[in-house]
């Protein structure tokens, strides 16, 4: 009796928390998510991880960083993010963006691969 219950009580919520999900992509994406590309410092594969991780705050859906480029393209949603919190959060762990310079101790505390040249 019990299983039961759980179970139409897992069937309940998998059925409404799809019904949402599905009312949310109905709208139109490019209402409710920005694409920006922002400038962020680093050398390596570490760097990307440690960025890429530091960038996903709740509102982002996307972030990748280019080792090449030093671009990070971001795609969030600007009711619950925006790209100056974003950037407090990389520069926080230790990487420069285009608009913050990174915490020093978090900069010092990088292993010796990921020392990038900072930011003028
Ligand atoms: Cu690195």
């Amino acid at each position: 009796m019990k299983t039961a219950k759980i179970i139409i009580v897992s069937m309940l919520v998998f059925f409404f928390g799809t019904a949402v999900y599905g009312q949310k992509a109905d709208h139109s994406k490019a209402a409710t998510e920005k694409t920006v590309t922002i400038k962020v410092w680093g050398n390596c594969d570490m760097c990307k991880a440690r960025i890429e991780k530091a960038a996903k705050v709740d509102g982002v859906t996307k972030a990748v960083w280019d080792e090449k480029t030093k671009d990070l393209t971001l795609v969030y949603n600007p009711a619950k993010a925006n790209s100056d919190d974003v950037q407090k959060k990389i520069a926080a762990v230790g990487h420069d963006t285009e608009k913050y310079y990174a915490d020093a101790k978090a900069y010092n505390s990088l292993p010796a691969c990921c020392k990038y040249e900072r930011r003028k």
